[in-house]
């Protein structure tokens, strides 16, 4: 917690130093957010999909907090490393800021609509309040993206552990696929 001026080192691959938190994804712990069940079992659930670092005061209306987030490379089925994704809880929107690797945002509001932001580095997405969102890696490296939102935004994931997003994005020969997620079926 920090509620006083401060400032924080960046590292390329995502590292904050000093940070007020650090959160460690691994595939065991996201199994039901990709589609293909068998190649979940298959795949060590000890795998890291992604790390986040976060500085900033939690639950204030008038600060900011800033987040990296790096998305290790991979799939799981042909389901490229993503977050798991979510609503805020309080609509409000966030920043993101591409700093290395090849990654999208997938940005979908209550009533459906998708929009999918390439975020290659030095690009910067912002997230509109209402919409949630889910990062995917789709490069051969980690991507690295930064965040900053509003410390009060919260963070809901349980609408998307229900039903998920509408389109997923697939490794395809040469690159990456956005597909409906109805069309998809799973290995098991
Ligand atoms: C990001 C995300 C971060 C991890 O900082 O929290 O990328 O993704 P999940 O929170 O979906 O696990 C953000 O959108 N903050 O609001
Ligand atoms: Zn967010």
């Amino acid at each position: 917690m920090t509620d006083s001026p401060f400032s924080t080192q960046i590292g390329a691959a995502g590292s904050m130093d000093p940070h007020d938190l650090v959160d460690e994804r691994r595939l065991g712990q996201m199994a039901g957010a990709f589609a293909d069940r068998a190649a979940v079992e298959a795949a060590d659930p000890e795998c890291v999909v992604y790390r986040a670092y976060q500085s900033g005061t939690d639950g204030t209306a008038e600060d900011l907090l800033v987040r990296t987030t790096t998305i290790t490379p991979g799939t799981v089925g042909s389901e490229f490393h993503m977050t798991k994704g979510h609503h805020h809880v309080r609509d409000s929107g966030e920043f993101y800021y591409g700093m290395s690797g090849d990654g999208l945002v997938v940005m979908q509001d209550r009533s459906g609509q998708v929009v999918t932001e390439p975020m290659p580095p030095g690009s910067m997405v912002y997230v509109p309040p209402g919409w949630a969102h889910r990062s995917v890696n789709v490069g051969r490296e980690d991507f690295v993206f930064l965040a900053v939102y509003f410390s009060d935004a919260g963070h809901d994931y349980a609408a998307i552990e229900r039903s998920g997003f509408a389109v997923r994005v697939l490794a395809t020969d040469d690159g990456y696929a956005v597909v409906p997620s109805n069309g998809i079926e799973a290995s098991s």
